[in-house]
């Protein structure tokens, strides 16, 4: 169905690199800290990148992948430890899920044989008529997303019909909603929706995946019913241009008061903002993107002990609330850097790096005025790295791939078990405490933001790409017609 009510330039292409031209290139880093060409961290972005680094990645990559088949494939996720599996959506119906995350990084990764066995079981199993709750957010940002990223790499019609069928099922969380910003759950093969107050990130982080599934299908009721929840959130905003952190979407009243920034619950919300600008071409989300985010760096934002921090502020007076930090928000580095202000990004970045010279794998969460861990485990976090990756291939300044490196060996060293690798319960003791599972974004992301920042493979389109706030390769994706797999 044809929609007049968006941007007619949606689907132009633009390249990031392009939208980003701005920045001035890495010149503005000039005061960047740390080695500027430490050995083996070189801009090698037009170069070989560093093959050996690479291939560590991507043996690391197959020891968790490995962990994954032999205990667990065809369930959501493995526990490395006991070998038990654990179902991510609903009890007693598994999706493949860490088969759908794993598609389009195996892909880059070259990793045929793999990438074969895991569409022949999506093929073979792959099943949405559940009669379950599946989360919407989660639903959207690793199953659509996984299903459409594997779809642009290999590009076999039933992965995009897969999409499509989740997508349907998914629909009824918007459609039913009075204000059209989507419930949290929905039963997939009843249509029922429940939980009324979700948070923002799980409202507005959908327009990506529904976009492209638009630009897939020709059919504009996907990226007008995400265009439609992002507006609704936008035009909430305070008279400081802050926003609350979850609506009642029957009532569209605020359920708090507290603008956290780039913190959970809204963290992606902001990404998906200038994301259908920098994937599709949205101007109308970039204004929305560049008015909170300006609000946010002149309310939230304070340099404490040197480092840079976004503090919790009441929305609608600016009153302080907290000096938190969530490890999550780390990703906002790049975020902002994207939108225009690197310095701000860069001086965001060196402040967690800071805590990452502390903790060689980060907290969940950080009192910022003395860098301690308020919250001591780590769920194989992705978005320090993820921050890395995406400044390193905007300025190409070595400092983003060596520190990206040490993230890694930070991972390897605590985060590996003999059948894989998993969550950290405590990174505060040492040995740290290990947990008991492999998060499904462990394929998606971390690995995948690693190895794309040393290998070099004409797979992947290093000076044209956008990733989902689940590290799906939304464009960027190049099929060199060698994938022989199905
Ligand atoms: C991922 O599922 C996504 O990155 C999401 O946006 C929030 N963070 C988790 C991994 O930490």
């Amino acid at each position: 169905m044809k929609s007049s009510s968006i941007n007619t330039n949606l689907f132009g292409r633009r390249p990031l690199l392009q939208a980003l031209g701005a920045l001035g290139g890495g010149a503005l880093l000039g005061g960047m800290p740390g080695p500027a060409h430490a050995a083996g961290f070189a801009d090698t972005r037009r170069g070989p990148g560093n093959p050996g680094i690479a291939d560590e990645v991507r043996a690391e990559f197959l020891h968790a992948w490995d962990g994954y088949k032999k205990y667990s494939f065809g369930h959501d996720e493995v526990m490395p430890l006991s070998g038990k599996s654990n179902d991510f959506f609903v009890a007693g119906h598994p999706i493949g899920l860490s088969i759908i995350e794993a598609l389009d990084t195996l892909y880059v990764m070259g990793l045929d044989d793999e990438l074969g066995l895991g569409l022949d079981w999506i093929y073979g199993n792959l099943n949405f008529n559940i009669d379950g709750d599946f989360h919407v957010f989660e639903a959207i940002i690793r199953v659509v997303g996984g299903l459409l990223a594997g779809y642009l790499a290999v590009r076999d019609e039933r992965l995009l019909r897969l999409a499509k069928d989740v997508t349907d099922r998914i629909m009824p969380a918007f459609a039913k909603s009075p204000t059209g910003m989507p419930y949290t759950t929905v039963n997939f093969a009843t249509g029922a929706v429940s939980g009324a107050e979700p948070p923002l990130a799980e409202i507005g982080s959908n327009i990506l995946e529904f976009g492209v599934l638009t630009q897939l299908t020709g059919d504009y009721s996907y990226y007008n019913a995400a265009k439609r929840a992002l507006r609704e959130v936008f035009n909430r905003r305070s008279s400081l241009d802050l926003l609350g952190t979850s609506i009642n979407v029957e009532t569209g009243e605020w359920v708090d008061s507290a603008d956290n920034g780039p913190n959970p619950p809204t963290d992606s919300l902001y990404e998906y903002l200038y994301g259908a600008f920098a994937l599709f071409g949205d101007r109308e989300c970039l204004d929305w993107y560049h008015l909170l985010n300006d609000a946010m760096t002149k309310y939230l934002v304070e340099t404490y002990n040197g480092n840079v921090w976004y503090k919790e502020v009441d929305f609608r007076t600016g009153a302080l609330l907290g000096r938190g930090q969530s490890e999550l928000a780390s990703f906002y580095a790049e975020l902002v850097a994207a939108g225009g202000d690197l310095n701000l990004g860069a001086a965001y970045y060196r402040s967690w790096t800071q805590v990452l010279n502390q903790y060689p794998v980060l907290p969940e969460g950080i009192d910022y005025t003395t860098l301690t861990a308020t919250s001591k485990s780590n769920q194989f976090r992705p978005e320090y790295v993820n921050a890395s990756f995406n400044l390193y291939w905007q300025t190409g300044n070595p400092f983003y791939a060596q520190t990206a490196y040490q993230y890694f060996v930070g991972m390897r060293d605590n985060a590996r078990t003999p059948d894989g690798y998993t969550i950290l319960d405590d990174v505060t003791t040492t040995p740290m405490k290990q947990g008991d599972l492999f998060p499904a974004y462990g394929f998606a992301e971390n690995f995948k933001y690693l190895y794309l920042i040393f290998a070099r493979t004409p797979r992947f389109e290093s000076g044209d790409f956008y990733l989902s706030t689940e590290g799906k390769i939304l464009r960027g994706l190049r099929p060199d017609g060698t994938f022989s797999g199905q």
